[in-house]
C-alpha cells in the first residue's frame, strides 16, 4: 500500500544537461575523426577524455564528474544534444553489433566517452559476449521476455545484475548504465523509466519498507544467463534485502527475470515496491531520441521500460548501453584471458 500524501522528503530530481550548440560541433569534429573505441578501450578512453574536456564547459563537465562520485547527487542524469552518426545503418535485428563504415563510430565513441567521466566501462562473459558496448534492440524471438531483447511487454522495474557463483548478484554488478539512443521507435513510444530508493522509500509505507530491508527475497539471474549458460528458468541467489544501507542514502536490488518472496508478506511488498515505482510523484520518463543519452546509477534506484512496437525490419528502437565501474580492482577474482575489461 502507498501513503496518499506526498512526503516532505525532497523528492529526487531528474537532472537534465544539454551541451550547447558550439560544444556540440566542436565534440562531433572530434569524434567523427575517430575509429571504433572497442579495439583499445585504454587508448579510446584516453582520446576520449581529451575531446569531452576540450569541447564541454568546464560546469557541465562537474555536472557530470558529480553525479557519478557523490552519494546523495541524483540517480538519473539526461545529456542532451550529443553528436550522432550522420549515416546510420539499419538497426541490427539480432541484438549483434551492426557492421559500421570506418569514421562511423560518433555512437560509440560518445557512450565511451561518457562511460570514462563515470568509471570505466566492462563487459560480462554472459552478457552480449563480453562486449563492453551493448546494442539493445527488440529481438523478435525475446519480444515477450523479461529482457532487453523484450518489445511487446513492460519490462518490470530492475536494476541490471549478475550472475555470481558466490550467491550474491548485485555486488558484481554494474555501478552505471549508460544508454545513448541511436534510433528511436517510429512511433516514439518506447519509454525509459527511472525510479529512486530514496523516494520509493519516503512513498512505501512502513511495513513494506522494513520487510523490503530483510533478508526474504531471492533474485533470479538475468534471462541471459539462465538461457544461454545454466539451460533452465531459475538460478536464485542467495536470500537478500531488496534495499540496504543508511536511509539518506539506500541501495536498491530487483532482478528483471523475476524475484522470489520468500514468505507471502514478502511478495506482498515486492507487488508494493512495483506499484510505488509506477507512482507519478516519483518515476522519472524519458523517451529516448538520438542524441540524447541516459546517465543511470545502478544502485541508487531501478529502470523500467514500456512496451513498444517493433518491427524486426531495421527500422527499430536502437540504444547502445555500456556497464560501468567505478574501479576494476574490486571485480578483480572475475577477470578473463580475454582482456582486462572483460569479466566472468
Ligand atoms: O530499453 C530501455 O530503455 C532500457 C532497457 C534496460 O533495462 C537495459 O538495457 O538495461
Ligand atoms: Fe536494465
Amino acid at each position: 500500500m502507498i501513503t496518499r500524501e506526498l512526503p516532505t522528503t525532497l523528492v529526487q530530481t531528474f537532472r537534465q544537461s544539454a551541451l550547447d550548440d558550439g560544444a556540440h560541433t566542436k565534440l562531433a569534429d572530434r569524434l567523427r575523426a575517430l575509429p571504433d573505441p572497442s579495439g583499445d578501450l585504454d587508448h579510446a578512453s584516453a582520446v576520449l577524455l581529451q575531446a569531452f574536456a576540450a569541447t564541454l564547459p568546464t560546469a557541465q563537465l562537474q555536472e557530470i564528474l558529480d553525479f557519478g562520485r557523490h552519494a546523495d547527487a541524483p540517480g538519473v542524469m539526461l545529456v542532451e544534444n550529443l553528436p550522432v552518426d550522420l549515416g546510420l545503418p539499419p538497426t541490427p535485428a539480432d541484438g549483434e553489433p551492426a557492421v559500421k563504415e570506418a569514421g562511423g563510430h560518433v555512437a560509440e565513441n560518445v557512450i565511451v566517452g561518457l562511460s570514462g567521466l563515470l568509471g570505466e566501462p566492462i563487459g560480462f562473459q554472459t552478457e552480449k559476449a563480453g562486449r563492453a558496448i551493448h546494442d539493445v534492440v527488440p529481438v523478435s524471438k525475446g519480444a515477450t521476455t523479461q529482457t532487453n531483447q523484450g518489445s511487446r511487454v513492460f519490462l518490470n522495474f530492475h536494476n541490471d545484475i549478475v550472475y555470481d557463483a558466490q550467491g550474491r548478484y548485485d555486488v558484481s554488478n554494474p555501478d552505471f548504465l549508460v544508454l545513448n539512443c541511436l534510433r528511436q521507435d517510429p512511433q516514439a513510444k518506447a519509454v525509459t523509466y527511472y525510479a529512486d530508493a530514496r523516494d520509493i522509500s519516503a512513498i512505501l509505507d512502513e511495513d513494506s519498507l522494513r520487510i523490503l530491508r530483510a533478508p526474504l527475497f531471492r533474485l533470479n539471474a538475468p534471462g541471459s544467463y539462465c538461457r544461454d549458460v545454466a539451460g533452465k528458468d531459475e538460478v536464485l541467489s542467495d536470500p537478500v534485502a531488496i534495499i540496504h544501507g543508511p536511509a539518506s542514502s539506500p541501495e536498491i536490488a530487483v532482478s528483471a527475470n523475476g524475484v522470489r518472496g520468500l514468505t507471502p508478506e514478502a511478495e506482498t511488498a515486492l507487488a508494493a515496491l512495483q506499484e510505488a515505482c509506477r507512482d507519478e510523484r516519483i518515476c522519472h520518463q524519458v523517451t529516448l531520441r538520438p542524441g540524447q543519452a541516459l546517465l543511470i546509477n545502478n544502485r541508487k534506484g531501478l529502470h523500467a521500460r514500456s512496451a513498444f512496437p517493433a518491427f524486426h525490419d531495421g527500422t527499430d528502437r536502437w540504444l547502445q548501453r555500456t556497464y560501468v565501474r567505478r574501479t576494476l580492482w574490486s571485480l578483480r577474482d572475475r577477470g578473463t584471458d580475454v582482456g582486462p575489461r572483460v569479466f566472468a
